[in-house]
Order: structure tokens, then C-alpha cells, then sequence
């Protein structure tokens, strides 16, 4: 009987020696890439090449990539000069400062990032302010979390291009003989829904109603033009019959029961020169 009682304490000793090897020698929890939270960010905008006095609403997202949730994490924005910016929208999820006119802000997320899920964390609209033709600025978003291992894809930038203004213009016309030729007689006729939707990013310009002949001032870089007509009224006329100047630019893409849909494009517009797109209508009533 005695000897178990001198010999637990021994063997306890033991045992508690190897657990503290063992704990001794493999990495911290957190270091463990396979335990880690490895937060992303990406630099969101709606716009990239933009216009002298242009802006772009901007958002940096950060988004969880590690098998444990993230905590603490903190995401960063920064867009150069000669952008400016003025007011920040965010959730109360986070907890943000930002800096005017300069443009930055620094946000901490106050719950926990789960894996595979992401977050914004602000967004803002900087507007630029005495910029020039040609420069190239470069926006910087960070995202970060404490005791991470993976710090390699903790950051993102957009670059914005600035450029010149050029034209989008034309006719809307009635082919009223339907050989897809603009003819003296053929009246010019309203046009009706039309967007000129930016192949480079978010940008759109167009109206659902307008009369006469349009002229549309965008930003220069590529578009593609859509043009949605009732069929009750109007189809599309045959396309690119003959001379430029006097064809219909138009091709018919597509057709719903009561609309069809016609594109021209994609187009680069230039800044010494506007791009002409003229849409010939048969009427169907
Ligand atoms: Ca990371
Ligand atoms: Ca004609
Ligand atoms: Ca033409």
C-alpha cells in the first residue's frame, strides 16, 4: 500500500512533463494556418476612368478566407489627391474615422467576421477637384486581423484613369420605305429608351424619353449602346445598308412579346470627334 502512494506523485510528474513538451513545441494556435482567420480586401468602384471633375462611389469589402472567424478586423481606404471627399456612409457594425478633404478612412469591424463571409466596411463618393487629362491615381484599400498568418492578400488599389470628354450623337429616323437607307422625306422621329452603358466599368448615360436628334457629352472610353423599342410602334430597320452616313447602326439582339432590343458597339468614343449612331424604325402600327 505504500508504495502507490510515494510512486502517483512520480508518475503524475511524468506525465505532466510530457504535456508541457508537447505544448512547448508545437506553434501557438493562432500561428497555425490551418486555425488562422485570413481576412481579403478588395478596393470597390463603381467608376475608373472618369472625366476631369469626375467622381466614382468607392467601398472597400473585406471578406474572411480562413477556417476560424476573423476578430478585430480593421480595413483601411485611401484615394491620392486631387480627389476629395466630404462624407462617409458605414453600419454599426463598424466603428470608423475618416479624414477631409483628403481621402481616407479607418474602420474597425466590431463582430466577428465568420469564414467565407465578408463585410463593407464604408462607403464614400470622392469627387475630383482640378485634375488634368492623362493622370493615372491609385486608390489603396488594407484589411487586417490580429495573429494572422496570411498577410500576403491583405491589400487591393484601383487605378483611375482621367480623360477627356467626347460625343455620342444621331437620329432616330422612320425608314418609311424600309430599305434600311436614311432618305430626304424620312421623318426624324422621338427616340425612346436608350443607354449607352460603359464596356470599362459602372458608367451609363441615357434617357427613356427625348425628341429630335440627340447628342449625348461622356467621358472617353468604350460603350456599348442598347436601344429598347416597343414593338407596337416601331421595329428596327435593316442594319449597316450601304453608306455610314446615311445606314442604320442598330443590330436587333434580342425580342420579348412586346420589345425588341438593338446594340451598337463596343465603340471607344474619341475625344476630337463624335461617334455617330443612327437608328432606323419601321413602324408596326
Ligand atoms: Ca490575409
Ligand atoms: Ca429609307
Ligand atoms: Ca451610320
Amino acid at each position: 500500500m505504500p508504495r502507490p502512494s510515494i510512486l502517483w506523485p512520480v508518475r503524475s510528474l511524468a506525465v505532466l512533463g510530457i504535456v508541457a513538451v508537447t505544448v512547448a513545441v508545437a506553434a501557438p494556435a493562432s500561428a497555425n494556418p490551418l486555425k488562422s482567420a485570413d481576412v481579403t480586401v478588395t478596393f470597390e468602384a463603381a467608376r475608373n476612368i472618369l472625366p476631369t471633375d469626375g467622381w466614382s462611389s468607392v467601398s472597400a469589402v473585406v471578406r474572411n478566407a480562413g477556417p476560424v472567424p476573423a476578430r478585430g478586423a480593421r480595413v483601411t481606404l485611401t484615394m491620392p489627391a486631387p480627389f476629395e471627399n466630404y462624407g462617409l456612409s458605414t453600419s454599426s457594425d463598424w466603428d470608423c474615422v475618416h479624414t477631409y478633404p483628403a481621402v481616407s478612412f479607418d474602420c474597425r469591424y466590431l463582430r466577428e467576421l465568420a469564414p467565407g463571409a465578408k463585410a463593407e466596411a464604408a462607403r464614400i463618393t470622392p469627387q475630383l477637384r482640378g485634375a488634368t487629362v492623362g493622370q493615372r491615381l491609385t486608390g489603396r484599400a488594407t484589411a487586417s486581423t490580429p495573429r494572422e498568418t496570411n498577410t500576403g492578400n491583405n491589400a487591393d488599389e484601383q487605378v483611375f484613369q482621367v480623360v477627356g470628354n467626347g460625343l455620342i450623337e444621331g437620329v432616330f429616323w422612320h425608314d418609311v420605305d424600309a430599305d434600311g437607307v436614311r432618305e430626304a422625306g424620312e421623318p426624324i422621329v422621338d427616340p425612346v429608351h436608350y443607354v449607352a452603358r460603359s464596356v470599362d466599368d459602372e458608367d451609363r448615360y441615357g434617357w427613356s424619353n427625348n425628341f429630335g436628334p440627340y447628342r449625348i457629352q461622356v467621358p472617353a472610353k468604350r460603350y456599348s449602346v442598347e436601344v429598347e423599342l416597343s414593338t407596337q410602334r416601331w421595329r428596327f430597320t435593316r442594319p449597316n445598308v450601304g453608306s455610314d452616313a446615311t445606314d442604320s447602326d442598330l443590330v436587333p439582339y434580342s425580342e420579348t412579346t412586346y420589345y425588341q432590343y438593338g446594340r451598337f458597339g463596343p465603340f471607344t468614343v474619341d475625344v476630337n470627334r463624335p461617334t455617330v449612331i443612327d437608328v432606323g424604325l419601321v413602324a408596326t402600327s
